[in-house]
C-alpha cells in the first residue's frame, strides 16, 4: 500500500471521532434503568382481574383502578382516590417494571416491598423471570412490608424478574365489598437491572 493511501485510511479511521459510549443523545440526558427513582417502583399494569376468584369487583371506583399500584406509595386514608387498588377476593394483578427488571441480592436480605393498606392480607406472590413467558410461584406472603425473594426462589441466585403477580387468597383479611381483597398501594424494588 502506498504511504499516502495508508495515511488516508488512518485519517478516515481517526476521523470517526466518538465511540458508541459518548455519542450525544439529543438534549435529553441519557437515561438507562436504575437512574430515576421511578425505576424502583412498578411502572406498568400487565393485567388486573378482580373477579377472577368469583367475588364482586370493588364498589369504590377509585380502588378499581389498577394504576393506583404504580409509582411510589401514596395512600391517604381521608382522600379520594385512596391511592390503593383492591385486587378482589381471590383476584389478581400483574405489574411490570418498564425498561427494568427487578434483581434479587442473592442473600436473605429483602429484595422487594409490598405496600398494602389496612389489615395485612395474605397473598400468593409470583414472579416472571426476565425473558420467560410464565410466572413462577414464590408461595404465600403477607402483603405488607419487605420480602426476601431468594429464600423462596427455587432456581439459581440472583433472580432477575420482569413482572410480578399478586393473587389474593379469598376468605381472609378484612373482607369488604367496597375494597375486596388485598389493597395494594405500591411495589418497590431494592435493586434493578436493564431488561
Ligand atoms: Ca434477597
Ligand atoms: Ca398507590
Amino acid at each position: 500500500m502506498d504511504i499516502r493511501v495508508q495515511l488516508g485510511v488512518f485519517a478516515v479511521l481517526t476521523g470517526c471521532g466518538r465511540t458508541g459510549f459518548d455519542v450525544p443523545v439529543g438534549d435529553e440526558p441519557f437515561r438507562d434503568c436504575g437512574r430515576a427513582e421511578a425505576d424502583f417502583f412498578a411502572q406498568d399494569v400487565l393485567g388486573y382481574e378482580p373477579t377472577l376468584g368469583g367475588g364482586a369487583a370493588p364498589e369504590r371506583e377509585d380502588v378499581a383502578d389498577p394504576e393506583r399500584a404504580l409509582g411510589a406509595p401514596d395512600y391517604a386514608p381521608q382522600r379520594v382516590p385512596l391511592g390503593t387498588v383492591s385486587i378482589g377476593e381471590g383476584g389478581r394483578i400483574d405489574l411490570g417494571f418498564g425498561a427494568c427488571a427487578g434483581l434479587t441480592d442473592g442473600t436473605a436480605e429483602p429484595d422487594l416491598v409490598l405496600y398494602e393498606y389496612g389489615v395485612p392480607d395474605h397473598v400468593e406472590l409470583l414472579v416472571r423471570p426476565d425473558g420467560d413467558d410464565a410466572f413462577v410461584s414464590l408461595g404465600l406472603v403477607t402483603a405488607a412490608g419487605p420480602l426476601d425473594l431468594d429464600g423462596r426462589w427455587p432456581g439459581a441466585d440472583p433472580l432477575a424478574f420482569e413482572a410480578i403477580r399478586i393473587v389474593d387468597i379469598a376468605g381472609q383479611g378484612l373482607q369488604s365489598i367496597e375494597t375486596p381483597g388485598a389493597d395494594i398501594d405500591a411495589v418497590e424494588l431494592f435493586d434493578v437491572t436493564p431488561r
